[in-house]
C-alpha cells in the first residue's frame, strides 16, 4: 500500500459557532469573500456570506470524513445517478450541524431573517422527479448512517424547466439556478478527465472476440471537470461528497481558425463540448431517444470510474482488491454503461485479463430498478451505439456471448434466450441497458416489495431464472430531518416535548406517539399545528394564485409528476362528479373540501399537458360557481419543485396515491405525507401496501383493484365503454367534460382524453372510479369526525418511521455493499 500524500498534520481546531462569532464570520465573508459593505448589502448578499459562513464549518468535518476513511481504509460507496433533486441546501446543513439558533440569532443581531434570506435560494433541480429526490434524500442519510459515500452526477447548467401557466397550459421556462452564483461547490479542475467519442479500436492481443486487449482511439474527446458540494449528515457526524461533472473542450478556441476570419467556426468544438451538461434531459418515463442523452450517460459514467479507480490505486496500489473497497450503485439504467467502461478501463488501460475484469466488475456493481413501465425500459438502437462507443459495443457482444452461454448451459428455449440477451432482434437491433445493468450487477433491486415481486414475474422473469439470488427488495425511504425536522419544525417541536430526543437519532421511536393518539390534550395541539400548516399554505395559494382557501376545508393534495399512470385525471373527473352532486343536492352536509394539485409534464408529453389543462378549465368553472358556495376548490399550484413540496406536504389533510396498480414502483410523496400527519387514499400499489402494513388498515383508506386484479382484467379483455355505461356518475362526468362545461371557448378541447379514457382506457380510470369515488366518501365521513380523524393523523406520524431513509440505506449497505 501506498503512503498517504497528505502528511501527519493536525486538524484545525474545531471553530466556535456561537451567535456572536458567527455573526463576525458573515461580516467577515460579506466584507471580503463578496465585496459588500454590510449597510448596503442586499439580502441575497447575506445569503451568500452566510452560506460561506456555513461552508467553512461543514469543511473541517468534510476533511475528517475524508481522512478517516482513507486511514481506516474503508469501502467506499459510489452512487451513480443521473439525477440529484436537492433542492435547497442552507437549512439541511445549518440544522444538520445544530447551528439553526445560533445562526437566526446571528442573523438577527445584524437585522436579518434567516426564513427571509432563506427563501432566496434557488432550488437545485437537477432531477424530475421521485428518482432524483430518492438520490438527494440517499446522500443526505448515508452521511447520516456513517457511509463514506459519493453522489457522482452532472452539473447541468439548466436543471429542470420552471413551469409557468399560460391561460392553464403549461409552459417551459429555461431554469438558471447558477445565475446568481452557487457558493455552495468547489471547482476542482485539478480532477479532470478525458472522455472520448467515436473513433477506431485496434485490437492488441489475438483474441478477435472483443475480449483481448484493444486501444481505443476516439475521433473526438472532451474533459470532465469536477465541482464539489459537501453534503452534510445528521448531528454534522459525516460530511460526503457529491462531486457533479461538467464539460468543456480540449481547446477552448481554434485559434488558427480564428485568426483566419471563422469566427464561429472557431468555438464550434467548444460549443460542442459544452452542450453536453448543459441541459437535464425533462424525461420522465420515455427515455429520450437521443444521442445527447447516450452522451450524457456515457460522459458521466467514464469520468466517475476514472476518478474512482485513481482514489483507489493511489490507496492500494492494485486493483484486484478492487470490490472489496469499492461499491458501485447504479441509480436506473442511465449509468449502465458504466458496466462495459469499467470492463473496458480493467482490460484496455490496466491490462487485467477480460474474465477477471468483468468478475471483478460484476462483484462492484450493484442496479436499482425504478419503474416497470415498457416504454421506460431504456434501449439504444445499435447502429448509433457503435459509432459512439465502438469499443463499448465489442465489450456488450463478448458480455453477451458469456450470458447466452450460461443459459444455453441451463437449458433455456429459445424464446427465453431471446429475452435475456442484451440484444433486442425483434424489429430494428438496440441494446438493452436494463439487460446490461443486470448481468454486469451482483446485486439488482426493486423500490417496494411488490415492484420487486412484479421484477421477477414480468421483466426480468428469465434473468431471474438463471441468476435467482441476485433480485432483493429495497423498499424506498426519505429523510426525516429534510421531511418533518425542517419543513414542519411546530410538529417536531410538539413531537420532540412528547415523547423525547430518541426518535431523532432512530425514527422508528416516533411509534411511541401511539398512545398518545386518544389523548385529547395532545390531539388538540397536534390538529392545531395541523391547522396551521394549513394557513401557511393558504396563504401561499393567495400570494400566488389570488385564490382564498378555508384553513377548515378538507385538503385533498395530489403533488407528483403529471402522468397518466399517477391518475391525477381521475382525481379531477371525481371532482366533476362532486360538483354534479353538489349543484343537485346542495342541502346535504356537504364536507367543505379544497383539491390541490400540482406537477410537471414532459414538454412532449401531450396527454400530460392536456390534462393540466383539463385540471385549470375545471377549476375556472367550479371555483366561480356561486352555486358550491365554497364547498369545492380546485388549485393548480404551478412550477413544483422540492421547496414548493416542503410547504404542501405539512398543509395536506388528505395525500393522492392512485396509481393503476402495478404501476406506480413505489412512490416517496406517499411516505412524507403520512409522516406529516396526513391520511392516504391510495390504491394497493408500490409501497402504499408497506404503509397500509405500518400505519394498520384503519388508518388509510385503500380502493379499487390490486395488481393482480389489473392483470386479470386486461387479459379477460377489458371494455371500458360498458364500465363506462354502468356507471351514472362516471358517465355523467365525463359527458360534461366532453360536451365543453368547462371549456366553453373551446367544447370539444378536451374530447381526446375523454375519448382514450372510453375506447381504451389503458390505466383503468373507468374500472376503479366507483370504487374511488365511494373512498372519498368514506373520507368524508371520517374527516367529519373530529376525533377519529385526528387520532388516525397521529397514527399516521408514529407509524411513518420504518420509511426513514436511514433504514433503507442500512439494508443497502448490510445486504448490497457490505460497507459501513
Ligand atoms: C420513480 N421513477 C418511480 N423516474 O416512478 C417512483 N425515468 O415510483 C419511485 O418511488 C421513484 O422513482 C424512486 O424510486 C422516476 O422518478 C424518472 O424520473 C425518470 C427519469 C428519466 C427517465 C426515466
Amino acid at each position: 500500500m501506498s503512503q498517504p500524500q497528505t502528511v501527519d498534520l493536525p486538524l484545525a481546531p474545531p471553530r466556535r459557532s456561537d451567535a456572536p462569532v458567527l455573526a463576525a464570520d458573515i461580516v467577515e465573508r460579506l466584507t471580503y469573500r463578496i465585496g459588500k459593505d454590510p449597510r448596503v448589502a442586499e439580502r441575497h448578499d447575506w445569503l451568500s456570506a452566510t452560506i460561506l459562513a456555513i461552508r467553512d464549518r461543514v469543511i473541517d468535518h468534510w476533511m475528517d470524513s475524508t481522512r478517516s476513511t482513507y486511514e481506516q481504509e474503508h469501502k467506499r460507496v459510489y452512487y451513480l445517478s443521473l439525477e440529484f433533486l436537492i433542492g435547497r441546501l442552507m437549512r439541511d446543513a445549518v440544522s444538520n450541524l445544530g447551528l439553526l439558533e445560533e445562526t437566526r440569532d446571528a442573523l438577527a443581531s445584524l437585522g436579518v431573517d434567516l426564513d427571509v434570506i432563506a427563501e432566496l435560494e434557488a432550488d437545485a433541480a437537477l432531477g424530475n422527479g421521485g428518482l432524483g429526490r430518492l438520490a438527494a434524500c440517499f446522500m443526505e442519510a448515508m452521511a447520516s448512517v456513517d457511509i463514506p459515500a459519493y453522489g457522482y452526477g452532472i452539473r447541468y447548467v439548466n436543471g429542470l424547466f420552471r413551469q409557468e401557466l399560460h391561460d392553464g397550459w403549461q409552459a417551459e421556462l429555461p431554469e438558471t439556478w447558477l445565475a446568481d452564483g452557487n457558493p455552495w461547490e468547489f471547482p476542482r479542475r485539478e480532477s479532470s478527465y478525458e472522455v472520448g467519442f467515436g473513433g477506431t479500436v485496434d485490437t492488441v492481443g489475438s483474441e478477435t472476440d472483443g475480449t483481448g486487449r484493444c486501444v481505443w482511439r476516439p475521433g473526438e474527446r472532451v474533459i470532465a471537470t469536477a465541482f464539489d458540494t459537501p453534503i452534510v449528515g445528521w448531528r454534522g457526524k459525516r460530511v460526503n461528497t457529491l462531486r457533479l461533472w461538467s464539460a468543456r473542450p480540449i481547446d477552448p478556441i481554434l485559434l488558427d481558425a480564428f485568426n483566419a476570419g471563422d469566427h464561429i467556426g472557431a468555438l464550434a468544438e467548444s460549443n460542442r463540448a459544452e452542450t453536453l451538461t448543459r441541459v437535464l434531459y425533462p424525461a420522465d418515463a420515455n427515455p429520450a431517444g437521443q444521442e445527447l442523452r447516450l452522451r450524457q450517460e456515457f460522459f458521466f459514467s467514464s469520468a466517475s470510474l476514472q476518478d474512482i479507480l485513481r482514489r483507489h490505486l493511489q490507496q492500494y496500489d492494485s486493483l484486484t482488491n478492487l470490490a472489496d473497497k469499492v461499491a458501485i450503485q447504479l441509480n436506473d439504467t442511465h449509468p449502465a454503461v458504466a458496466v462495459a467502461e469499467l470492463v473496458r478501463l480493467l482490460t484496455d488501460v490496466h491490462r487485467l485479463d477480460f474474465a477477471a475484469s468483468w468478475h471483478i466488475a460484476r462483484d462492484c456493481f450493484g442496479y436499482t430498478n425504478h419503474t416497470l413501465l415498457p416504454e421506460a425500459l431504456e434501449s439504444w438502437p445499435i447502429p448509433l451505439f457503435e459509432r459512439l462507443l465502438p469499443r463499448h459495443m465489442q465489450i456488450v457482444y463478448a458480455v453477451n456471448a458469456i450470458v447466452l452461454r450460461e443459459a444455453r448451459a441451463a437449458h433455456f428455449d429459445e424464446a427465453s434466450i431471446r429475452s435475456i440477451s442484451l440484444i433486442d432482434e425483434s424489429g430494428e437491433r438496440r441494446v438493452r441497458m436494463g439487460n446490461l445493468a443486470f448481468v454486469g450487477s451482483h446485486s439488482i433491486n426493486g423500490v417496494s416489495q411488490l415492484h420487486t415481486d412484479l421484477m421477477k414475474e414480468t421483466v426480468f422473469a428469465n434473468l431471474h431464472r438463471l441468476y435467482p439470488d441476485r433480485i432483493n427488495a429495497k423498499t424506498n425511504g426519505i429523510t426525516p430531518r429534510r421531511w418533518l425536522m425542517q419543513c414542519n419544525p411546530d410538529l417536531f417541536a410538539l413531537v420532540r416535548e412528547t415523547i423525547g430526543d430518541a426518535f431523532m437519532d432512530d425514527a422508528a421511536k416516533l411509534v411511541d406517539l401511539d398512545r398518545f393518539a386518544d389523548d385529547p390534550a395532545f390531539v388538540e395541539r397536534f390538529s392545531a399545528i395541523k391547522r396551521e400548516n394549513k394557513v401557511k399554505l393558504s396563504n401561499l395559494v393567495a400570494r400566488r394564485l389570488g385564490i382564498r382557501l378555508d384553513p377548515d376545508a378538507l385538503f385533498d393534495v395530489q403533488i407528483k409528476r403529471i402522468h397518466e399512470y399517477k391518475r391525477q385525471m381521475m382525481n379531477i373527473v371525481e371532482a366533476v362528479a362532486l360538483y354534479d352532486q353538489i349543484r343537485s343536492q346542495p342541502d346535504r352536509d356537504w364536507v367543505p373540501r379544497v383539491k390541490l394539485f400540482a406537477g410537471k409534464a414532459a414538454p412532449s408529453y401531450l396527454a400530460a399537458k392536456g390534462i393540466i389543462k383539463l385540471i385549470n378549465d375545471v377549476a375556472r368553472v367550479i371555483n366561480n360557481d356561486p352555486a358550491v358556495r365554497g364547498l369545492l376548490k380546485i388549485v393548480f399550484v404551478p412550477n413544483y419543485n422540492v421547496s414548493l413540496a416542503e410547504v404542501m406536504v405539512p398543509g395536506a389533510d388528505l395525500s393522492e396515491q392512485i396509481s393503476t396498480a402495478g404501476m406506480e414502483a413505489s412512490g416517496t410523496g406517499n411516505m412524507k405525507f403520512a409522516l406529516n400527519g396526513a391520511l392516504t387514499i391510495g390504491t394497493l400499489d408500490g409501497a402504499n401496501v408497506e404503509i397500509r402494513d405500518q400505519v394498520g388498515r384503519e388508518n388509510i383508506v385503500i380502493f379499487g383493484m390490486t395488481a393482480e386484479e389489473v392483470g386479470t382484467r386486461r387479459a379477460e379483455g377489458y371494455d371500458p365503454a360498458s364500465v363506462i355505461e354502468n356507471s351514472r356518475e362516471l358517465s355523467q362526468a365525463l359527458m360534461a367534460i366532453e360536451s365543453g362545461v368547462f371549456s366553453p371557448d373551446d367544447r370539444t378541447r378536451h374530447a381526446d382524453l375523454i375519448r382514450s379514457v372510453r375506447e381504451r382506457d389503458w390505466f383503468m380510470l373507468a374500472a376503479d372510479f366507483d370504487a374511488y369515488a365511494a373512498a372519498q366518501r368514506r373520507v368524508d365521513g371520517i374527516f367529519a369526525d373530529k376525533p377519529a380523524w385526528h387520532a388516525k393523523t397521529v397514527r399516521n406520524t408514529a407509524h411513518s418511521g420504518w420509511f426513514s431513509a436511514d433504514r433503507t440505506i442500512r439494508e443497502y449497505a448490510s445486504e448490497i455493499w457490505r460497507a459501513g
